[in-house]
C-alpha cells in the first residue's frame, strides 16, 4: 500500500481544527489532528508545505519509522508546531493500519483493559449557588467525576469560568476569548485565589457528600511555594487531582509543591515530548499525566509515555478540552482502553456542528466513554460541510495583575 495524497482541512464548526487527510492507493483513508488552539495556521502549514510531500509515495504501514523520519529527520526537534504536525500523520497512520485490519485502534494496541473511560466535566459558577446547579446538570448528565473552577470576588474574568454557557445548559464550544484577531485580556490576584478556592470546595463537599471525584485546574498560575500552599489548604477536601498548579516546564518546581502537600497532581496538557516529562516521573514529582495524543505527536509517543509512566505507578489523565478535536479525542480513547495504567479522562463534548462535520463512533454513557468498534480511530471527515466552515482567528485570553503586569498563562 501507498500514500497517495496528503491533504491538510481547516474548518471552523464552532472552534478551528486541523485536520490531515491521508489517501492510499488501496482507496483507504486515515484521519490526523493537528489542531493548535490560536496557532492552527503554523500547524496546517508545517503540514502542507514540509510534511505532506514526504508522505506520498510512503508505505502507511510503517508507523514508527515514520514517526522517527518526521522527528529525528527535521533536525529541528519538539516544539508544539512540529509535535502537532507529527501527531496528525501518526493518528492518520493508525487510522489506516485499523481501517486496514478491520479492527478498531485500541485492537492493535493490545485489546481493552476495561469496559470504558471515567470521564470528567467541567463544572464552573459566578456564585455558589451557579456552581451547584451546574454540578447538578453534569450529575444529571451521567458524569461521575467533576472539575471544579469558580469565579474569584475581586478578579473581573476567571478563565474557563463559562458563566453564560453553563448558565443556559448549552454544550461547551464556547471560545473564551470569543473569535477576534487579538486575544481578550482577563484580570488576575492570587491572593484573593488562594483566599477562595478552599471555601469553594468546602461548600461543594458539603452540598455533594464526601464520595464524588472532585478535580481542580490552577492554569499554570501559581508559584511553586503558593501551589504547595493551594494543595494543602485543598487536603481536608480530598481532591481527585490538582492540574496545572505551576508553569511545568521548570520541572524542579514540583518538588517543592510535592514537599508541602499530598494532594495529587497532574501536570502536562502543553507538553510535546517526553523530555517534557522526564523528570516529573522519575522522581514521582506528579500522580497524572495530561498529555494530548494531538499535542503530543500522536499516539505512538503517547502509549511509550504511558509505558514509561507505569513504572511509577502513574495514571493518564489526558487532556479532552473542546480544542482538541474528534479525531484526537478517538486517538486517546483508543489509548486510555488498551493501556493499564488509565486514570481518567476529561470530557468537554464539542457542539452540534462539530459533532456534524466530524461524525464518530465514540460513545459517553453513564460517565464512561468508549471509542467504539468502528475498524481505525472511528471518526469520518464530512469535507462538504468542512469546507463551507472557513478559519477564523480566534485566541485564547492573556492575563494581567491588577498593576497590568503580564501574569503566566
Ligand atoms: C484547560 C483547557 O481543559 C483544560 O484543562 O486547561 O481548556 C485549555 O485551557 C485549552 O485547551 C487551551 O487550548
Ligand atoms: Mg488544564
Amino acid at each position: 500500500m501507498k500514500v497517495i495524497g496528503a491533504d491538510v482541512v481547516v474548518t471552523s464548526p464552532t472552534r478551528n481544527f486541523v485536520t490531515l487527510k491521508l489517501t492510499t492507493d488501496e482507496g483507504l483513508t486515515g484521519l490526523g489532528d493537528a489542531t493548535l488552539n490560536g496557532r492552527e495556521l503554523a500547524a496546517a502549514a508545517y503540514l502542507r508545505e514540509h510534511v505532506a510531500p514526504l508522505l506520498v509515495g510512503r508505505d502507511p504501514g510503517r508507523i514508527e519509522d515514520t514517526w522517527q523520519y518526521l522527528y529525528r529527520g527535521a533536525y529541528w526537534r519538539r516544539g508544539p508546531v512540529t509535535m502537532a504536525a507529527i501527531a496528525a500523520v501518526d493518528m492518520a497512520l493508525w487510522d489506516i493500519k485499523g481501517k486496514a485490519a478491520g479492527m478498531p485502534v485500541y485492537q492493535l494496541l493490545g485489546g481493552a483493559s476495561r469496559d470504558g473511560l471515567l470521564a470528567y466535566g467541567h463544572a464552573s459558577g459566578m456564585s455558589f449557588e451557579s456552581l451547584d446547579e451546574s454540578i447538578h446538570m453534569h450529575l444529571e448528565r451521567g458524569y461521575r467525576a467533576i472539575r471544579v473552577q469558580s469565579a474569584i470576588p475581586g478578579v473581573r474574568a476567571v478563565y474557563g469560568v463559562a458563566a453564560q454557557a453553563q448558565a443556559t445548559g448549552e454544550r461547551y464550544d464556547y471560545e473564551p476569548a470569543g473569535r477576534g484577531a487579538a486575544p481578550v485580556e482577563e484580570d488576575w490576584d492570587t491572593a484573593a485565589y488562594l483566599r477562595h478556592i478552599p471555601k469553594v470546595f468546602e461548600h461543594v463537599r458539603q452540598q455533594f457528600g464526601a464520595e464524588l471525584p472532585l478535580l481542580h485546574d490552577g492554569h499554570h498560575r501559581l508559584r511553586p511555594i503558593e501551589a504547595a500552599k493551594l494543595g494543602r489548604s485543598l487536603e481536608p477536601y480530598d481532591l481527585f487531582w490538582l492540574e496545572d498548579c505551576t508553569p511545568a516546564e521548570s520541572q524542579q518546581a514540583l518538588r517543592l509543591v510535592r514537599r508541602h502537600t499530598v494532594t495529587p497532581l497532574a501536570i502536562g496538557e502543553v507538553f510535546n515530548a517526553v523530555w517534557d516529562f522526564q523528570q516529573l516521573i522519575s522522581e514521582q514529582l506528579i500522580d497524572y499525566v495530561r498529555a494530548a495524543a494531538t499535542h503530543f505527536g500522536g499516539i505512538t509517543p503517547l502509549r511509550k509515555l504511558m509505558d514509561y509512566a507505569a513504572q511509577y505507578q502513574i495514571r493518564s489523565g489526558f487532556h479532552g478540552p473542546t480544542d482538541v478535536s474528534p479525531v484526537g479525542l478517538a486517538a486517546q480513547l483508543h489509548v486510555g482502553l488498551a493501556i493499564h495504567n488509565f486514570g481518567i479522562q476529561e470530557y468537554m463534548p464539542h457542539s452540534d456542528l462539530t459533532d456534524e462535520v466530524f461524525r464518530q463512533s465514540m460513545r459517553f454513557a453513564g460517565g464512561y466513554l468508549h471509542p467504539g468498534e468502528t475498524p481505525g480511530l472511528g471518526v469520518e471527515l464530512d469535507e462538504q460541510l468542512a469546507a463551507r466552515l472557513p478559519y477564523k482567528p480566534a485566541y485564547l485570553p492573556v492575563s494581567r495583575l491588577h498593576d497590568g503586569t503580564m501574569h503566566d498563562w
